[in-house]
């Protein structure tokens, strides 16, 4: 018989990008009295990275709870960016159920679909709730039904789609059962997560068990193994054992258990069956591996993500510029922390290659890769990224590409130019809708690398207003080749600083990346060629002084302004010849091959 810990509730908050689960996070802390009255909060406290902060999305799920009636709820919340998913599935591992946000706006987008479809395989009771009911344009009782169809089309069994939901708005710290209803708290939605989300259940029977679902490191405690205790009690100073990936088992002490109490943590004596906990007294742990007992070692099932649909080469850096900026340039300092990505993020595949100062990184989305080469950027670190790539896999002799799902909602106007780059990019239209409110709702099948530097493209063709959204929808047969870029290259022929006179003159020819005074070498890439081929040229060329005026001063000269380059910018453009070399100051944008002469040479080879 299995018995229920009814003091808990874990639970999982989900839902599609910005559609405010951080938020009501907030209001959750707030109402349940973890906060002092009239305590000065942060916004969007569980948001606590820096690049989270910044950018404004979550990253990496993280745990926290508040207490209601006398019973802990623990909270996960997850990030909503698809390249993320990763983090969903982990922390649904945790979870005996989940809240599904959904704006009321917006209504159910791609990951709204990805994060329950995970759900509902993972057998969790599901509370809807829909969200930003405040916004102009909400349309609560559409979105219901459209959420009704989504569970319907993901094959819901007739008891979820029984699901309980509610009415939002987040950030006020209002949630009402009905859309009439008067509330200006959150009362009914801690009521519901007590009444419909089942208590962590366990077999009184087994002793101590749980599987890592996260990993922490501490300064004084070391390396923390994050999840819920599945079976049994635990104390501090237990002795326990860790069952890895390859079934071996590591035996270890636990020098101290914590728990979460808010959004700090609670030393603990013991734990129970249902609770999340930190234990520490291990280092060789990874995520998915499970921690038990000696005299009763039994593995749990790891932890199950998608495969990584892309991947992206990280080299060391070779310019001229090498190890002036960054701290960390050697390839055993890179590869070091490459595994260290991997252990904390389980959607991060390393692969070594035969040379050692090239590796292979794969993951879900350029998004992802973006913030991992923003992360080590400011840790200091040195290197350069290739394109990203998709993975290809082959099937019966036939060669297979991962394929997107892609949902664009963009003015009737544009509906011509979108339709047109996407077919060029073998792009297949799957479904149109036109609903006469002068924007319409086109549905595409493209291949995965089609996207890769497309949505830059996207919000400029549709003049900022398009909306564009895709989740993985798997492999299917190559659809052949395509361009990713129709524009050459404008390389810096010497080394040098950059000079006005020289960037105006150039201007004409594209679009420049450099600003005066920026410093280049031979095989950097300075600009975007308007012509599809790479040319050379000098961007440190002075003007020839004449007699009378013996000023080399470029006074006169006005150059347009650039766009600054960023991560994401910058590995979207890249072809297959080029790299982005990253320092913690610098973004450029270079040939893979330095010399002109060498790259006349391999040209002609390939040619
Ligand atoms: N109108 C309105 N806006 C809201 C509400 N709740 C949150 N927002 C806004 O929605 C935006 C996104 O909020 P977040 O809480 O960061 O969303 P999230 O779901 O955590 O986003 P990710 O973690 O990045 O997936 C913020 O600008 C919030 O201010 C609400 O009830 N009404
Ligand atoms: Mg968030």
């Amino acid at each position: 018989m299995r018995k229920e810990n009814t003091r808990l509730r874990n639970i999982a908050i989900i839902a599609h990008v910005d559609h405010g689960k951080t938020t009501l996070v907030d209001a959750m802390f707030r109402q349940s009295g973890l906060f002092r009255d009239g305590q000065e909060v942060d916004e969007r406290i569980m948001d606590n990275m820096d690049l989270e902060r910044e950018r404004g999305i979550t990253i990496a799920a993280k745990n926290c709870s508040v207490a209601w009636n006398d019973i802990t709820i623990n909270m996960i919340d997850t990030p909503g960016h698809a390249d993320f998913g990763g983090e969903v599935e982990r922390a649904l591992s945790m979870a005996d159920g989940a809240l599904l946000l959904v704006d009321g706006a917006e209504g159910p987008l791609p990951q709204t679909r990805f994060v329950l479809k995970k759900t509902l395989e993972a057998g969790l009771n599901i509370i809807v709730l829909i969200n930003k009911i405040d916004r102009k344009d909400a349309r609560p009782e559409a979105v219901l039904d459209d959420i009704y169809d989504m569970f319907i089309d993901l094959g819901a069994t007739e008891q979820q789609l029984d699901f309980p939901y509610l009415y939002a708005i987040g950030r006020d710290g209002i949630v009402k059962k009905e859309l009439g209803e008067e509330s200006d708290n959150l009362h009914i939605l801690f009521d519901t997560i007590l009444e419909e989300i089942p208590a962590p259940a366990y077999d009184p029977k087994e002793p101590f068990q749980m599987l890592v679902a996260d990993l922490g490191y501490s300064d004084y405690l070391g390396r923390l193994a994050v999840g819920k205790v599945r079976n049994g009690f635990v104390k501090s100073r237990d002795s326990l054992i860790c069952i890895n990936k390859e079934n071996r088992q590591i035996p270890l002490k636990v020098s101290k258990l914590q728990t979460y109490q808010g959004t700090s943590l609670r030393p603990v004596e013991s734990a129970e069956p249902g609770d999340l906990i930190i234990l520490s007294g291990i280092e060789d742990v990874e995520i998915g591996d499970t921690i038990c007992t000696a005299a009763c070692p039994k593995a749990l099932p790891r932890i199950s993500v998608d495969e990584p649909t892309i991947s992206m080469e990280f080299t060391i850096s070779d310019s001229p510029f090498s190890g002036k900026e960054g701290k960390y340039v050697q390839a055993a300092k890179i590869k070091e922390r490459l595994i260290k990505e991997t252990l904390k993020n389980v959607a991060i595949q390393l692969e070594l290659t035969d040379t050692r100062d090239r590796f292979i990184v794969k993951g879900r989305g350029e998004f992802q890769f973006a913030i991992l080469i923003e992360t080590m950027r400011r840790e200091n670190f040195e290197f350069c990224v290739g394109r990203p790539k998709v993975i290809y896999k082959r099937e019966n002799g036939r060669l297979m590409e991962p394929v997107e799902h892609l949902y664009v909602d963009c003015e009737e106007d544009f509906l011509g130019i979108v339709t047109e780059k996407l077919s060029i990019r073998k792009g297949k239209m799957i479904n149109l809708v036109n609903n006469g409110s002068g924007r319409v709702r086109i549905e595409f099948s493209v291949p995965a690398r089609a996207l890769i530097g497309y949505r830059d493209e996207f919000l400029t063709d549709t003049k900022g207003t398009g909306i564009i959204n895709s989740n993985f929808a798997g492999y299917d047969e190559y659809r052949g080749e395509f361009l990713s870029r129709y524009t050459g290259s404008l390389v810096a022929d010497r080394q040098g600083h950059a000079v006005p006179f020289a960037l105006f003159n150039l201007e004409a020819r594209g679009r420049l990346f450099i600003t005066p005074g920026t410093p280049c070498y031979e095989g950097m890439v300075i600009g975007e060629h308007s012509r599809e081929v790479d040319v050379n040229v000098n961007p440190c060329k002075e003007k020839k002084l004449s007699n009378v005026r013996a000023s080399g001063k470029d006074d006169a000269i006005v150059l347009s302004p650039i766009k600054p380059m960023t991560i994401e910018r910058a590995i979207n453009f890249i072809r297959d010849d080029e790299l982005v070399e990253i320092t913690p100051k610098s973004i450029r944008i270079r040939k893979s091959l330095l010399p002109a002469n060498q790259r006349r040479q391999s040209l002609s080879r390939s040619a």
